[in-house]
């Protein structure tokens, strides 16, 4: 696993030569202009990057999740906002390739994997987060259709995407009454709010979506009713480690400019990067970031092999990486001295990037909730 062969390093290549070319020459006027780049979103969807793991027959790559996080890593290498969106994008198309029936995958893969429509991924609502059981957002069945009232809340890509794939209620309280539908974009009642001012992920759009007597049809529900909760947290778990391979790409990026920014700083009449000390930094973030991918991979294995412990394994590595991942930036801009904090050196827009993902997908700390039932056997 460890070792890769051509073809692993191709894919590999591939995606880093993506992001070098169009993706980090532009990072950081995207992040200034709070610009969605939906032209080079599409050249990703022609490089097979819309379906990394959908199923070939609709225009997917079936590739593993193996693939994937080394695909990411490489993306955010060039800027972590646009990485992780494609990421939300890939993990919105696959559940409609894995629990969709043969009418939903023809009607929205094939666009969805060549990323031509785009989609968001719709779980949060304004008072529930982290309890995501307990969401409210309704869906009434009334004839051949559904219709739908309530409120997601920061709802990546929303307003500039094709479709979501949204969690709601159509039946009684609790996990069990909850359901995943393919909601287009355009459904009348459907409005989405301000694009929300943040500290990061500045190139992808995040807004409330409201429903307003939202009318959907019955045949856009993914399996059946009650099976939402259970497909919405399948495609988190693989979302987990995607977000944490964008970590783990914006650190390594930061880390790599670090040492070429100490090896041409001077001060007390030598090399920056001949102190001892700075070197002793950088190999804690050489091994941290070593670590972290040790365990990302293994946990990516492990969904690829439908392990027992894949849930676990995947909040772990979720809750390491990502920790680990901001650490490393924001040492980084610690070496940087006065000029990390500058926005043109590119090192602050990497640390405001990775902070979020500390906190979405999951937060670590619900991250730490997964992993300690594992442990006491919960
Ligand atoms: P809360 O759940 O209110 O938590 C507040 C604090 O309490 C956190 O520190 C949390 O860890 C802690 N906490 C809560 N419960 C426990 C517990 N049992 N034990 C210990 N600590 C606990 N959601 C989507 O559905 N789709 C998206 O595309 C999307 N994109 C996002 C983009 C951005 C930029 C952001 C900021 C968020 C996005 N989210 C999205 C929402 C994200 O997943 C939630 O913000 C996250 O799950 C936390 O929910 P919350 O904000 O309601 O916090
Ligand atoms: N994989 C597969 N199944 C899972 C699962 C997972 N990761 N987590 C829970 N389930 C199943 C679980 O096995 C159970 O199934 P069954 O009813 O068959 O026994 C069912 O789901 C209910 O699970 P719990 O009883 O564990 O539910 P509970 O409410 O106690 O806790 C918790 C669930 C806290 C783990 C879940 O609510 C959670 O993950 N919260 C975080 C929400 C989150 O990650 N939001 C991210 C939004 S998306 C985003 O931020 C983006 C940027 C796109």
């Amino acid at each position: 696993m460890f070792v890769l062969d051509e073809d692993e390093k191709a894919i590999v290549e591939t995606a880093r030569s993506f992001a070098d070319e169009l993706l980090a020459p532009n990072a950081l006027e995207w992040d200034e202009r709070k610009h969605f780049p939906v032209d080079v979103l599409r050249k990703a969807g022609s490089l097979g990057l819309g379906g990394i793991y959908v199923r070939e027959d609709v225009g997917g790559s079936q590739l593993r999740r193996l693939d994937a996080v080394r695909i990411f890593e490489q993306l955010a290498t060039g800027c972590p906002s646009v990485a992780a969106y494609i990421s939300i994008h890939n993990m919105a198309t696959w559940m409609i390739d894995t629990y969709g029936d043969e009418t939903q995958r023809n009607r929205w893969l094939p666009g969805l994997t060549s990323m031509d429509l785009l989609a968001s991924y719709a779980l949060t609502e304004p008072g529930v987060g982290s309890d995501a059981a307990a969401l409210s957002t309704k869906a009434v069945r009334d004839g051949d259709d559904y219709i739908l009232n309530g409120a997601k809340q920061f709802i990546s890509g929303a307003g500039a995407n094709d479709v979501y794939v949204m969690m709601v209620r159509t039946g009684a309280e609790g996990a069990r009454g909850i359901s995943a539908l393919i909601v287009p974009a355009d459904t009348p009642g459907l409005s989405v709010g301000p694009n929300e001012r943040k500290m990061g992920w500045n190139a992808q759009p995040t807004r409330q979506v409201i429903l307003e007597d939202a009318r959907v049809p019955a045949a856009n529900l993914l399996g059946s009713e009650g099976d939402g909760f259970r497909i919405a947290m399948n495609g988190l778990n693989g979302g987990r480690l995607n977000i944490a391979a964008c970590s783990m790409g914006g650190a390594q990026a930061a880390l790599d400019r670090t040492v070429a920014y100490l090896a041409q700083r001077k001060a007390f009449g030598s090399r920056l990067l001949d102190n001892t000390a700075l070197q002793f930094e950088l190999a804690d973030m050489r091994t941290s970031l070593e670590a972290a991918r040790t365990l990302l991979w293994r946990a990516a294995a492990a969904l690829d092999a439908d392990a027992p412990d894949k849930v676990e394994l995947c909040a772990m590595a979720k809750r390491f990486a990502t920790d680990a991942g901001f650490e490393v930036a924001n040492k980084a801009l610690q070496l940087h001295g006065g000029y990390g904090y500058l926005a043109e050196y590119g090192i602050e827009k990497i640390v405001r990037d990775l902070r979020v993902h500390q906190i979405l997908e999951g937060t670590n700390e619900i991250m730490r909730v997964v992993v300690a039932r594992s442990v006491v056997g919960a």
